[in-house]
């Protein structure tokens, strides 16, 4: 008998938005995959392009509900944590893999940055916590920033053209601190092109994936990223496969973006290219 794959999902719950758990569920979901959350914070909207939202962390609730799936004997295919709610959950986070790992993937979006800078509310101290937390995965997703952030460099060459031999270099740099599969994401060779490099360390070989290039700035286009690309996973593509599908589906759902009048911080209408999201998966 076939099983459904189990996936434990650790962001924040950003009402307003589209980011986190309202992208990583609904993608998730559609993989065919069971998606199990872990909420971090309930914001009001998103941090990015929006003033005045509510923050209530979540941080005291994480062992309390860990302690009860316990009493249940419940276990997870993949752990998947994204935006954290304090730097305290990076201590609790890891600790949740530890429980709850098995044998099977631990993937670390270290959500914390982007464009050169670190998200408002997270202060210095929380990228060399989330570097650590980095250390306990399998597969690590930063985009160029983050990436900087995690190995204490400059955060000033996100934007490019980047060299063939700084992305690889990022990418084995980062593989050091322990994750076998490192993916990085804002990564462009050539003007009108952006997509992802992957390094898997069993082998070595580094891989790449591109699609067309939009100007500016498109909100929770990381999340997305990050639940296509777990999901090709746990439908058995392969860190190659996987990384296009999620790349194409980004494009898709930011094509999408630029053909409404909704403005950017509501994120993309990733709902809108599920179907081929599905078709790439074989699930439609
Ligand atoms: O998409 C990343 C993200 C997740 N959660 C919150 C955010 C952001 C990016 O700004 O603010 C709360």
């Amino acid at each position: 008998m076939k099983t459904q794959k189990k996936v434990c999902a650790i962001h924040d719950i950003s009402c307003v938005g589209r980011c986190s758990l309202t992208v990583a569920l609904p993608i998730l979901s559609a993989a065919g995959v069971e998606c199990s959350v872990l909420p971090t914070a309930v914001l009001s909207t998103h941090t990015g392009g929006f003033t005045g939202f509510t923050y209530r962390d979540l941080t005291e609730d994480i062992t309390p509900i860990s302690q009860h799936w316990q009493t249940l004997g419940i276990g997870f295919d993949a752990m998947y944590s994204g935006f954290l709610g304090s730097f305290e959950q990076l201590d609790l986070v890891a600790g949740l893999f530890d429980t709850y790992r098995g044998d099977g993937l631990v993937m670390v979006d270290p959500v914390m940055a982007d464009e050169g800078k670190l998200y408002g509310v997270y202060s210095p101290e929380m990228a060399q916590g989330m570097a650590k937390l980095c250390a306990k995965a399998d597969i690590i997703i930063p985009n160029l920033t983050e990436a900087a952030f995690i190995l204490g460099e400059p955060a000033d060459n996100w934007e490019g053209p980047h060299s063939e031999a700084f992305v690889t270099e990022t990418l084995r740099k980062l593989a050091k601190l322990g994750p076998s599969r490192v993916v990085l994401t804002g990564v462009t060779f050539e003007s009108g092109k952006i997509g992802a490099a992957a390094l898997d360390t069993v082998g070595g070989k580094v891989g790449y994936a591109f699609s067309k290039r939009a100007e500016g700035h498109f909100h929770g286009t990381g999340d997305t990223f990050g639940s296509a690309m777990l999901s090709g996973l746990l439908n058995d593509m392969s860190l190659q496969d996987s990384m296009q599908l999620a790349v194409d589906y980004v494009s898709a759902s930011i094509e999408l973006a630029l053909a409404t009048s909704r403005e950017r911080r509501y994120g993309v209408p990733f709902e809108q290219a599920l179907p081929m999201f599905m078709k790439r998966l074989g699930l439609l």
